[in-house]
């Protein structure tokens, strides 16, 4: 279903000239287009085991609120009047409900959690297994619950939206959100991320409880904007 929903999208954004990039963690060097930041010792790695690759996000055991942050080690996406803009990620946690995780698109910041200025994303907050959908320009948050977007410990799932900007006022835009290729939040705000602001792909994952190594597994990350 997600893919159908993909390919939607992507006939509309490939009318255009377009930038279209996979991140599938096939091996050690995909990692390496990413900047990991951790505290106490959190870690990214490449799994060795799992079909068709994987980056896994592991904490430290015994810490509370450990992060472990991933970000694009360049920003490349910025959004200009009238761009469109898909992401999918394809990603499962050990633990859902304790556990805050954010992944999307962000200007570059180690610690999601504790609070940014731009991005498009999902988020989940520590307490809930609920998948958040949120818009942050400038500081300012467009963030909306998901109607049916509880998240499954240990079950891959699917999150894709696409980002439809205004064609004549800046930092306009709608964003459309899904989740194992159901639509779950719809977000029209006139404060997304100024085009001066270089955005990237991003992951975080944030303990919630001590007690228990957490791990969140990511299969993929694919984007694909007009140029
Ligand atoms: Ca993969
Ligand atoms: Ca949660
Ligand atoms: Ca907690």
């Amino acid at each position: 279903m997600s893919l159908s929903i993909w390919n939607h999208y992507a006939e509309q954004i490939k009318k255009s000239d377009y930038v279209e990039k996979t991140w599938d963690f096939l091996s050690d060097e995909e990692i390496t287009e990413f900047t990991a930041t951790a505290s106490d010792s959190g870690t990214l790695t490449v799994a060795d085991t799992v079909n068709g690759g994987a980056a896994l996000l592991t904490t430290k055991i015994n810490s509370d609120d450990n992060i472990v942050n991933v970000m694009g080690d360049s920003s490349y996406l910025t959004l200009g009047l009238g761009r469109k803009v898909l992401y999918w990620t394809r990603l499962k946690s050990d633990e859902v409900t304790q556990c805050d995780w954010h992944t999307g698109l962000f200007k570059v910041d180690t610690a999601l959690v504790a609070a940014f200025t731009d991005g498009v994303y999902f988020k989940s907050d520590d307490g809930d297994a609920y998948v958040d959908c949120g818009v942050r320009g400038a500081s300012v948050e467009s963030l909306m619950q998901a109607a049916g977007g509880s998240a499954t410990a240990s079950q891959f799932y699917d999150l894709l939206f696409y980002i439809d900007m205004d064609s004549t006022t800046a930092a306009k835009g709608t964003a459309y959100f899904y989740k194992d290729g159901v639509p779950i939040c719809q977000v029209a705000s006139g404060a997304f991320p100024l085009e001066a602001v270089a955005m990237t792909a991003g992951v975080e994952l944030q303990t919630g409880q001590s007690g228990a190594v957490q791990v969140m597994t990511v299969d993929f990350i694919k984007v694909l904007f007009t140029r």
